[in-house]
């Protein structure tokens, strides 16, 4: 180990680094803000032009653009014809490369930055000196990470060189770094490019949060990312207050509850299970839509996740507290409730202070195949044509609206789904079914188990596709329920409308569909 190239945007702990090295008798080689801070701080330097005999230039947009260094850092030592010429050009090897790159990501991540000031901040030196060190890794040490500078400050001190081993983990550190950076060019061109289209070959990136401790199930291993960018009002945001770590099961639900919450503007409660909603409330204030929400299904929110859109106070935490549930979100909590809530081991409290915020609509939603990807913009749409009453009896003001509540509800439940409401809190909710009869009954009898026969006398019935015979209208029928609200398009809505005619409900279509898998 003779030589290094020091070259970073980050300087953190670049001197100390830098002066250990010097100490070890290794040649430093340094770029014009890098050499300058080292200079300044009594280490010694060799300028990069007197490596390249060319000078930087062009605002520093070429510096080490040159093969002389590259020569010096992509010759192999062991290949005698490599070393004979590098001999001949007069190109000293370069055994150590440490340089980060300028700062693409948080440029863009500024609020206003124009085009001209992302692209002066993309790195054209920086990657190509990474890219020829982790090519040649056998025998240059190349880091990327300040994290990484102790570890090869004690090999070198320790056996004069870095490790096989070690040059290798940086090398693919290195192409993870650069691949990374460059997507993140490619995502910002096209965003630039307003694009909705779909390229041919498509990279995405996403930063680490965390390793989960397993899976969706214990035998498989797992990690969390999130996306580069604004990630407001989404789980990936949520500070966590108290309890454990999240499991990825546990993401995975809350972050179907959160897109249900976000459908409601009044104080909202929403109970998840399996990423399924299982008892949805509002009402003026939280304790009473939380009621609402429990009582629906006081069963399946045992063990579930409550989130809510207003802070929970020390009544509401109290009420919470009285079942076990895994995890509650909401955007603040009284100092009472924090207090109330934490007394309990195994719940998971979180804050998440934007949590009306959505997606925008051109976010993606992306789900994995076996050997492939789906990608499509997320449902973000409730009700673009409002509502067409196709029956002879038309809804009450009060049913419109029960209507709507439970086509929110309907839209966040798996398919085929039926989600039954009434007063601002969902009934009964059958989601997941292969066929939308078993989906109907199963929301009747939900209501049903738990809340008697008579709460659906009135209530309002969603379908979250159209029914394709009138079995559904039939079995609406005999529970009680008097509208329905589906998008319609069926072959035989007729006979669908002629049921509800029949028996004085209500329907209106949508126009509109909301499949969820
Ligand atoms: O503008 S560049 O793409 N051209 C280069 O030749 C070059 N060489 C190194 N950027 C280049 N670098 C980058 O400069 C490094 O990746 C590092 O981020 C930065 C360090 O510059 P300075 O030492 O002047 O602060």
């Amino acid at each position: 180990m003779r030589r290094a190239l020091i070259s970073v945007s980050d300087k953190t702990g670049i001197v100390e680094f830098a002066k250990k090295l010097t100490e070890l008798g290794v040649e430093i080689i340094s770029t014009g803000g890098t050499a300058k801070k080292l200079i300044e701080n009594g280490v010694k330097v060799i300028g990069i032009s007197d490596v390249t005999g060319f000078p930087e230039c062009l605002d520093g947009r070429v510096k080490t653009l040159h093969p002389n260094i590259h020569a010096g850092l992509l010759a192999i030592r062991d290949n005698e014809e490599h070393m004979k010429q590098l001999k001949e050009l007069n190109v000293t090897p370069i055994d150590l490369v440490v340089v980060n790159l300028y700062p693409f990501k948080q440029t863009i991540l500024k609020e206003g930055v124009t085009r001209e000031e992302a692209i002066e901040n993309i790195d054209i030196g920086g990657p190509t000196m990474l890219r020829s060190a982790a090519k040649n890794y056998q025998d240059v040490a190349v880091v990327v990470d300040p994290e990484d500078y102790d570890k090869v400050l004690n090999e070198i001190s320790e056996k004069g060189d870095v490790s096989y081993e070690t040059k290798f983990n940086l090398c693919c550190k290195v192409f993870e770094h650069t691949s990374h950076y460059d997507t993140l060019i490619a995502n910002y061109m096209r965003k630039e490019r307003n694009a909705t289209d779909y390229p041919e070959t498509i990279s995405m990136t996403f930063e680490k949060v965390q390793d989960m401790r397993y899976g969706e199930n214990p035998h498989q291993s797992a990690a969390f990312y999130k996306e580069v960018g604004n990630t407001k009002g989404c789980i990936t945001n949520a500070k966590q207050l108290h309890g454990k770590a999240l499991s990825f099961n546990n993401i995975n639900d809350t972050n179907g509850a959160l897109e249900l919450l976000k459908e409601f503007e009044e104080p909202t409660v929403v109970a998840c299970k399996h990423a399924n909603p299982c008892g949805v409330g509002s009402d003026t204030n939280i304790y009473d839509a939380y009621v609402k929400a429990y009582k629906t299904d006081p069963v399946s929110i045992y063990g579930g996740i409550i989130v809510a859109n207003r802070e929970i106070d020390k009544k509401t935490a109290e009420e919470i507290n009285k079942i076990f549930v895994e995890i509650v979100v909401a955007p603040s909590y009284s100092d009472e409730a924090v207090e109330v809530l934490t007394k309990k081991k195994n719940i998971r409290v979180l804050v998440l202070e934007d949590i009306l915020q959505k997606q925008p609509k051109t976010a993606y939603d992306l789900k994995k195949v076996g050997g492939g990807l789906l990608i499509q913009t997320i449902d973000s749409e409730l009700l673009p044509e409002g509502l067409k009453v196709v029956t002879k009896a038309q809804p009450t003001k009060e049913q419109i609206e029960d209507l709507k509540f439970a086509w929110k509800v309907v839209k966040f439940a798996k398919s085929n789904g039926i989600a039954i409401g009434k007063d601002k809190r969902s009934l009964g909710v059958g989601p997941g079914q292969v066929n939308r009869i078993w989906a109907c009954k199963q929301a009747i009898s939900h209501a049903v188990e738990h809340l008697g026969e008579d709460v659906l006398k009135g209530a309002s019935l969603a379908s979250d596709a159209y029914f394709p015979f009138p079995d559904c209208v039939e079995e609406a029928a005999k529970a009680g329920i008097s509208c329905i609200i589906q998008p319609g398009g069926s072959i035989r809505d007729h006979l669908s409308i002629e049921a509800c005619d029949k028996y004085g409900i209500a329907m209106v279509f949508t126009g509109m569909r909301h499949f969820r898998h």
